[in-house]
């Protein structure tokens, strides 16, 4: 037993040593963790976070974290004093990395008007020198139909934004006003973040490079021939709007150097994240949105996380039930009309592959939000790897080689539920991949953003257009969805259909697949489509624990407030998992960490475990080194608790939890009226003849 005094959670600020290369690490807390909320500028700031307890510590505070994190740390915006007050009073350390977001965006908006004075034409697509507005999207989809018009058709999309505005789209496919005739669709989408702009550039450039380059470049000519490509370049149209129309106010504050205190207090929407909802359950008059986020920092607080709001294991970890979360997941799974239109866009054609597009840290993510280890209550069972995770990795692999990002797993830099591909993947088999553009900034200086879809400039053969194609590719390619062949009477409209109950991550919600195809005139049909079994109730590879232990101890022990107690275990033989669990009878704030003592006795933490008031905590160290390991009780409560500490090793087995196979049911229809109705079970790369002959008999 071996007495320690803790500096931790006793104010005192734990910084980090590893500052990012060309960025100041302040030597205290930035200035206005101590000003009042008045003169408070939204910074961003990179949090210490060297376990994944951490990191799970982390989104528990209800902060506006970016994807930008990497083994030990994560970048969060910092949005009010409170925001600072959160962090100093967790323990994690942190430096600031850009200090005046609000200055940042006036010179942001200064480089932006200087360079789009000096230019008439930029390299992009479209020629644009600027970000878009809402108006310039919409606008600009109408001119590509308008100069394309055998090529692209625009869409609106079913659902209104909650502040009363239409949705829309640009679908782009040879003949594209005729008949689906059962090609898959590629879908690229923008902007579910409002403050995320270059999100929808990329996605509006591709559309227009398309559409552009049609006919001229083979390449493009033969993915478009054989594909729909439908492009829904800002998902979040109200806080778009918002973010991009209503950070004007930056400019003003900048001319006297800092600003006053009435416009400091209204600091405009430049950084918003979430939607428009403004009550839960009521949608609000339309154009309120703005008036009604007026006292929320950044017009932050306010609103649901689209990406959070689809059924995927809703509900789940890395998600807040708090309204005033920034991560907030909504009041139901599909709650918002956003995340609505996107489901009912991916649930009536076959999406084969789909790219939703986030700003920032240059990652290329793959299903599954959260990690594999995870228990969904729904299911029973951890969540493992995706079924395709073979070929999910080898296309983001791909991809990333392409844009110069880093493929990985959306889990490995936080837990997160309800996002987009969390549920389409699982939902309907397509591949579905986050893209989180750009370096540094959630909207970076225009030129950046040219570069960067371009693969020039600083970006030189590092773009996202060739990441794009081949996702593109990856769509049309039969191997990796199936294919449906047979004859039936020309000008037949043929439906595949499926009703199944989506696991959220406590229930389930129930999903309707249904899409339509038209037979062509010579009475034969080739339709791509989704598998007809959903990866989320196939086989599943999991590691089972045997529940007796191999070898097994326990300690009892007191600590004093603020003071901790050691305890050591030896791990004598190889073994799968090392789990300790601290249990103490009282509602006390205890924290459990885990160390490996080295030959010189020095220790390396391995483990940590830091929950909240009155919930237990534990470790668990996947194929232990064999060694001694030191358990460290700490005690934060005011209290002196008597607590036991149990250490377990296991050996574990890999093991198939096995899957089901389901059919789409498909349906074969002349004139209105179903000739034929048959069960069609389809893998995965199988080309599958079904023969519908009955259907062309009176
Ligand atoms: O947190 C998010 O929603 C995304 N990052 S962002 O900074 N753009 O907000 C990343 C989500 C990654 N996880 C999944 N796609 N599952
Ligand atoms: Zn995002």
């Amino acid at each position: 037993m071996n007495p320690r005094i803790l500096p931790r959670r006793a104010g005192l600020l734990a910084l980090g040593t590893a500052a990012l290369v060309g960025f100041t690490t302040v030597a205290g807390p930035p200035a206005p963790a101590t000003a009042d909320s008045d003169e408070f500028r939204p910074q961003l700031v990179t949090v210490d976070t060297p376990t994944r307890e951490d990191k799970r510590l982390l989104q528990t505070l209800g902060l506006d974290l970016t994807e930008h994190a990497g083994h030990d740390y994560v970048e969060v915006v910092l949005h009010s004093p409170a925001d600072v007050t959160s962090l100093l009073t967790a323990g994690l350390g942190y430096d600031v990395r850009i200090p005046d977001l609000l200055l940042r965006e006036a010179e942001n908006n200064r480089a932006n008007a200087a360079y789009a004075a000096a230019t008439t034409t930029s390299p992009l697509p479209s020629g644009r020198d600027a970000y878009r507005t809402l108006a310039d999207y919409d606008a600009d989809m109408a001119a590509l139909e308008r100069d394309h018009p055998e090529l692209v058709t625009t869409f609106t999309l079913p659902h209104r934004s909650l502040d009363g505005r239409e949705i829309r789209g640009v679908e782009i496919g040879r003949d594209v006003h005729g008949p689906d005739r059962g090609l898959p669709t590629f879908l690229m989408l923008g902007v579910h973040h409002a403050r995320e702009w270059p999100s929808g550039e990329h996605a509006m450039e591709f559309a227009v490079d398309l559409a552009k380059n049609y006919g001229k470049d083979p390449r493009i000519t033969d993915l478009v021939d054989r594909a729909r490509v439908v492009v829904v370049p800002v998902v979040n149209v109200d806080g778009f709007e918002l973010s991009r129309t209503d950070g004007g106010l930056v400019d003003l504050r900048s001319l006297d150097d800092g600003g006053t205190a009435s416009l400091l207090a209204t600091p405009g929407n430049a950084y918003k994240r979430k939607n428009c909802r403004l009550v839960d359950g009521q949608d609000t008059p339309d154009g309120t949105c703005r008036a009604g986020s007026a006292t929320s920092p950044g017009g932050f607080g306010t609103g649901v996380d689209l990406n959070r709001n689809y059924g995927g294991y809703w509900g789940g970890p890395g998600a807040s039930d708090l309204f005033a979360d920034p991560t907030y997941r909504g009041a139901t799974a599909f709650s918002e009309p956003e995340t609505q239109n996107i489901r009912e866009l991916i649930s009536s054609r076959h999406v084969t592959t789909l790219i939703t597009n986030h700003t920032f840290s240059n990652l290329v993510l793959r299903p599954n939000g959260a990690a594999p280890d995870l228990v969904p209550p729904s299911e029973g069972v951890p969540l493992g790897d995706p079924f395709d995770e073979a070929a999910l990795k080898a296309l983001g692999d791909a991809m990333a080689a392409q844009n110069g990002y880093t493929s990985q797993h959306a889990w490995e830099l936080y837990d997160t539920t309800g996002s987009t591909e969390d549920w389409s993947y699982n939902a309907t088999g397509g591949f579905g991949y986050t893209f989180e553009i750009g370096p540094d900034e959630f909207h970076p200086p225009f030129p950046q953003v040219i570069d960067e879809y371009l693969g020039a400039g600083e970006y030189a053969g590092k773009g996202n257009r060739e990441a794009y194609l081949l996702a593109l590719e990856n769509a049309v390619d039969p191997a990796t969805h199936s294919v449906l062949t047979g004859k039936a009477p020309a000008g037949a409209t043929l439906r595949l259909r499926k009703t199944f109950a989506t696991p959220t991550w406590e229930g389930a919600i129930q999903d309707t697949l249904d899409t339509a195809m038209t037979v062509g005139p010579d009475g034969r049909f080739t339709w791509h489509v989704n598998p007809s079994t959903r990866p989320v109730v196939k086989d599943r590879q999991v590691e089972t624990v045997s529940s007796d232990p191999v070898a097994q101890q326990t300690y009892t022990g007191t600590t004093l407030p603020l003071q901790s107690t050691d305890s050591e275990f030896t791990v004598a033989r190889d073994a799968d998992l090392l789990e300790i669990v601290l249990d103490w009878p009282t509602p006390d704030d205890m924290d459990l960490e885990v160390y490996r003592k080295n030959a010189d006795g020095s220790l390396e933490q391995v483990g940590s475990s830091g929950n909240f008031v009155g919930e237990k905590e534990r470790v668990l160290l996947q194929d232990p080194a064999q060694g001694t390991y030191v358990l460290r009780a700490i005690n934060f409560a005011s209290v002196t608790p008597t607590w036991t500490l149990t250490a377990s090793l296991f050996e574990a087995e890999s093991s198939t939890v096995p899957g089901l196979v389901e059919n789409w049911t498909l349906t074969c229809e002349v004139a209105g009226q179903v000739r034929e109705t048959a069960p069609v079970v389809v893998d995965r790369g199988q080309r599958l003849r079904v023969d519908l002959r009955a259907c062309g008999r009176r």
